[in-house]
C-alpha cells in the first residue's frame, strides 16, 4: 500500500505498511483499485456526456465510491470489493452504449482491465498512487482528486435531500478522467486544481441550499453537554437526513439522542431543535471516540466519517452501526432507503432501549449556530464592535480536529489570542476551543461556530459580506487572517474553495499535506502565500499583534 491522503500519514511521507487511521494494507489496495475503476468510468461517462446522452448511474456510483475512500470513512474490504465489481460491470454497460453511438473511446487500462475478485489484490499493486512517476504531476492529481473526494461527500449529503446539480457530477468525472491522461501539463493541472476549488464552493452552497431549506436556518442556540436519565443514541458523521429520521423514529420511545462530534451542528436547526428528545452533544471531536462510547452506553451510528478502529476488548463495539458509504468490519450497516422510503433504524432503537443512560462526562452548556443568516441578522452589531475598534480581527480556525499531541497549538493559539479577536470556526476543529472560557465582545460570543465543516461556506459568505459593508476591493483587506487545521479530504476542497475565492495567506496546519511535493508546496507559497504554523506565541506575535 501506499497512502499519503490525510494529515497524519506516516512519518510525513505516507503509510506504507499499515495507515496511522487503522486501515490495512489490502483495504488501502482495493481503495486504489476502486479509484482505478472509477477513473474508466469517469472517462467513458465523460465522453457520453458530451455525446448528449449523460450517464446518470455513473453520478452516484462515482459520488459514493469516492466518498467510501475518505480517510476513517470505511474499513471494510469486501464493501470496497463489492463496489469494484459493480463498478467493472457499470463501466462494461457504459462502454457498449458508447460503442453502439459510435463514440471513439481513448486505449487505457482504466477501460480495457477486466479482472474477477481473485485478481484485485495482484492488479491493484499496479494501479496505486505512485503509478504516476513524476512526483509533481503526481502531486497535483492527487490533491484535484482529493478535493474531488470531498466535493463528492458534500454533493452525496445534498443529494439525500433531493438537492442535485449536473454540472457537479459533470465536473466530478471531467477532472477524475483528466486524472489519466499522460499527456497533461503541469500548468493544465493547476489550473483543474483552481476549478476544482470553484466547484467546491458550488457544492459546498448546494449542500448549503440543501441542509437550509430543509430544515431552517441555524439559529444561535445554548447546546446541552450534559445528559439526561433516558437511554440514548450517538449520532455521528455529516448526513442530517439520517438525523432527520432518527429523531422521526425514536420520538416517544423513551430513546435519547445525542450528537457526537460533526453531528454537533444538528442542534442549531429549527426542524432539529423541536424534538424534546433531542437532549444535546455528547463528548467531543471523532478521536475521542474509544473512551467517549465506552461511557456512552447506549449505541452510536456513524452516518459518515471519521470511526477510529475499536480497541479489541471495547464494549461498544457490537453496539456500532454504521451507514451510506461508512463502514468497518463487524459493525452493522443500516442498508440505503429506497426510492421515496425511509431508512429502518428500529433494531438501533431496541438495542438502545435495553442499554443504560449515558455516563455523564461534563456538564453545562454550549454555544454555536452563526451560520451566515444568523451573523447577517447580527451584522450591525458586528460591524458597529468592527468601528469602534472593540473587534480587531477575526481569525478563520475552521477545518478539522485530530489526535496528534501537535494539534494543542490550537487551544493554545485560542487562548493566547488578544480579547479583540473573535475566532471563525467550521468543522470539528472547534472541539479544540469552544469549551474554554473565551468571553465575549459587547455580547459578541468571542468563538462563533458555523456549524460542520462544510459550512465553511457560511464563513466565506460573512467574509464576502463585510467586504461589502467596508466597501473593499478585496478580500485580502479584510482585517481576516486565515488559520486553518486539516485532517482529511473534505478540508482539502475547503481550502481549494477558499483559494479559488481569491483568499490569500492561509497558515495550515498542523502540517502541510504530505501529498505535495516541494515544487507544488512551492507554487502554493508564491501564489497564494500559503504558510505552516510555528508556535502560537510566534504565530500570533507576526499575525495579529
Ligand atoms: Fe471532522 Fe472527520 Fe468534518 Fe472531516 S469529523 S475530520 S474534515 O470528517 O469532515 O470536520
Ligand atoms: Fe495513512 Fe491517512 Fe492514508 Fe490512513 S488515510 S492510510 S492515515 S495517509
Amino acid at each position: 500500500m501506499f497512502c499519503y491522503q490525510c494529515q497524519e500519514a506516516s512519518k510525513g511521507i505516507g503509510c506504507t505498511i499499515k495507515g496511522v487511521c487503522g486501515k490495512d494494507d489490502v483495504t488501502a489496495n482495493r481503495m486504489d483499485l476502486l479509484m482505478f475503476v472509477m477513473k474508466g468510468i469517469a472517462v467513458v461517462a465523460e465522453k457520453l456526456r458530451a455525446n448528449g446522452t449523460p450517464a446518470t448511474t455513473a453520478n452516484h456510483f462515482i459520488t459514493e465510491g469516492l466518498f467510501s475512500t475518505i480517510t476513517n470513512a470505511n474499513f471494510d474490504v469486501n464493501s470496497i470489493s463489492a463496489r469494484v465489481t459493480e463498478g467493472l460491470k457499470l463501466r462494461n454497460d457504459l462502454i457498449g452504449k458508447a460503442v453502439a453511438a459510435g463514440i471513439a473511446l481513448p486505449k487505457l487500462e482504466e477501460l480495457s482491465w477486466n479482472g474477477n475478485e481473485s485478481e484485485y489484490e495482484s492488479k491493484s499493486a499496479s494501479v496505486g498512487v505512485l503509478r504516476e512517476t513524476n512526483e509533481d504531476v503526481r502531486s497535483l492529481k492527487e490533491l484535484v482528486i482529493y478535493g474531488l473526494k470531498g466535493m463528492a461527500a458534500y454533493a452525496e449529503h445534498a443529494s439525500k435531500l433531493g438537492f442535485e446539480e449536473e454540472d457537479i457530477y459533470a465536473f466530478i468525472q471531467h477532472a477524475l478522467a483528466a486524472t489519466t491522461r499522460t499527456d497533461i501539463s503541469a500548468d493544465e493541472l493547476t489550473a483543474l486544481v483552481l476549478e476544482t476549488g470553484s466547484f467546491g464552493v458550488k457544492t459546498m452552497a448546494l449542500l448549503d441550499k440543501a441542509n437550509t431549506t430543509s430544515y431552517g436556518n441555524p439559529e444561535v442556540t445554548k447546546v446541552n453537554i450534559g445528559v439526561g436519565k433516558n437511554p440514548g443514541i450517538l449520532i455521528s458523521g455529516h448526513d442530517l437526513k439520517d438525523m432527520e429520521e432518527l429523531l422521526a423514529q425514536t420520538e416517544g420511545t423513551g430513546v435519547d439522542v445525542y450528537t457526537h462530534s460533526e453531528m454537533l451542528p444538528a442542534n442549531y436547526y429549527p426542524a432539529f431543535k423541536k424534538y424534546k428528545h433531542f437532549v444535546g452533544n455528547y463528548g467531543n471531536a471523532w478521536w475521542k471516540q474509544r473512551e467517549e462510547f465506552e461511557s456512552f452506553n447506549g449505541p452510536i451510528l456513524f452516518t459518515t466519517n471519521c470511526i477510529v478502529p475499536p480497541l479489541s476488548g471495547a464494549s461498544y463495539k457490537d453496539k456500532v452501526y454504521t451507514t451510506n458509504a461508512a463502514g468497518y468490519p463487524g459493525f452493522k450497516h443500516v442498508p440505503a432507503r429506497k426510492e421515496g422510503g425511509t431508512k429502518d433504524f428500529s433494531e438501533i432503537i431496541e438495542v438502545a432501549k435495553k442499554c443504560a443512560a449515558p455516563t455523564e462526562i461534563e456538564h453545562g452548556e454550549i454555544i454555536g449556530g452563526f451560520a451566515h443568516n444568523q451573523v447577517m441578522q447580527l451584522a450591525g452589531q458586528v460591524v458597529d464592535a468592527v468601528k469602534s475598534g472593540a473587534i480587531k480581527k477575526f481569525v478563520v480556525m475552521a477545518g478539522c480536529d485530530g489526535r496528534m499531541k501537535t494539534r494543542d497549538y490550537y487551544s493554545d493559539f485560542a487562548t493566547q489570542l488578544p480579547k479583540d479577536n473573535v475566532i471563525l470556526t467550521a468543522g470539528c476543529a472547534k472541539y479544540r476551543y469552544n469549551k474554554l472560557p473565551l468571553g465575549d465582545i459587547n455580547g459578541i460570543p468571542r468563538v462563533l461556530d458555523a456549524g460542520q465543516c462544510n459550512d465553511s461556506y457560511s464563513l466565506a459568505l460573512i467574509a464576502l459580506k463585510l467586504k461589502e459593508v467596508f466597501e473593499l476591493q478585496d478580500i485580502n483587506e479584510l482585517p481576516i487572517v486565515y488559520n486553518i487545521a486539516w485532517y482529511e479530504q473534505k478540508a482539502v476542497i475547503v481550502l481549494l474553495a477558499l483559494l479559488s475565492l481569491g483568499v490569500k495567506n492561509i497558515h495550515l496546519g498542523p502540517t502541510l499535506p504530505a501529498f505535495l511535493s516541494p515544487n507544488v508546496a512551492n507554487v502554493l507559497v508564491e501564489n497564494f502565500g500559503i504558510s505552516s504554523i510555528r508556535t502560537p506565541e510566534e504565530d500570533i506575535k507576526e499575525w495579529i499583534l
